[in-house]
């Protein structure tokens, strides 16, 4: 079964990316698995290496949005794709909004190793 963490690194990591064009986020998402069932509505990839991704997880310890105690900020802005679903998008034609952004990211971590499990938010 996967875990959370690999599910974090699949729908979030794209040290890689991104290939620079518009398609970016239908491409993605869908070949991420996150058009399946349901179009994922917003959804974000980091372009950042996945140890850098992991080392967030010893930066600043902030409140998640859910209350939670285990978010964590970067110290940095990283290079990302916010993927958004469109008014008009119909499942299973799932068609997204791709804007790249520099944005410092908040993850909730959990584990040991202690490793990002769920995407947050960026500011
Ligand atoms: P998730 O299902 O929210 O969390 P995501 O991050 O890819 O997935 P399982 O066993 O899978 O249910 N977990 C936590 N979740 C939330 N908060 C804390 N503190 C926490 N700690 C552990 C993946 C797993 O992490 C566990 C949680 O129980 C899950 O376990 O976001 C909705 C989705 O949109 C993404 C992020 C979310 O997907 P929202 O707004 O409801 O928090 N997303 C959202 C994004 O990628 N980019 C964005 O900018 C925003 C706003």
């Amino acid at each position: 079964k996967e875990s959370r963490a690999m599910k974090f690194q699949r729908q979030h990591m794209d040290p890689d990316g991104p290939s620079n064009n518009s398609n970016y986020c239908n491409q993605m998402m869908r070949r991420r698995l996150m058009t399946e069932g349901r179009c994922k509505p917003v959804n974000t990839f980091v372009h950042e290496p996945l140890v850098d991704v992991q080392a967030v997880c010893l930066q600043r310890n902030i409140t998640c949005k859910n209350g939670q105690p285990n978010c964590h900020k970067s110290s940095s802005s990283m290079k990302i794709t916010d993927c958004r679903v469109t008014s008009g998008s119909k499942y299973p034609n799932c068609d997204y909004r791709t804007s790249q952004k520099e944005r410092h990211i908040i993850v909730a971590c959990e584990g040991n190793p202690y490793v990002p499990v769920h995407f947050d938010a960026s500011v």
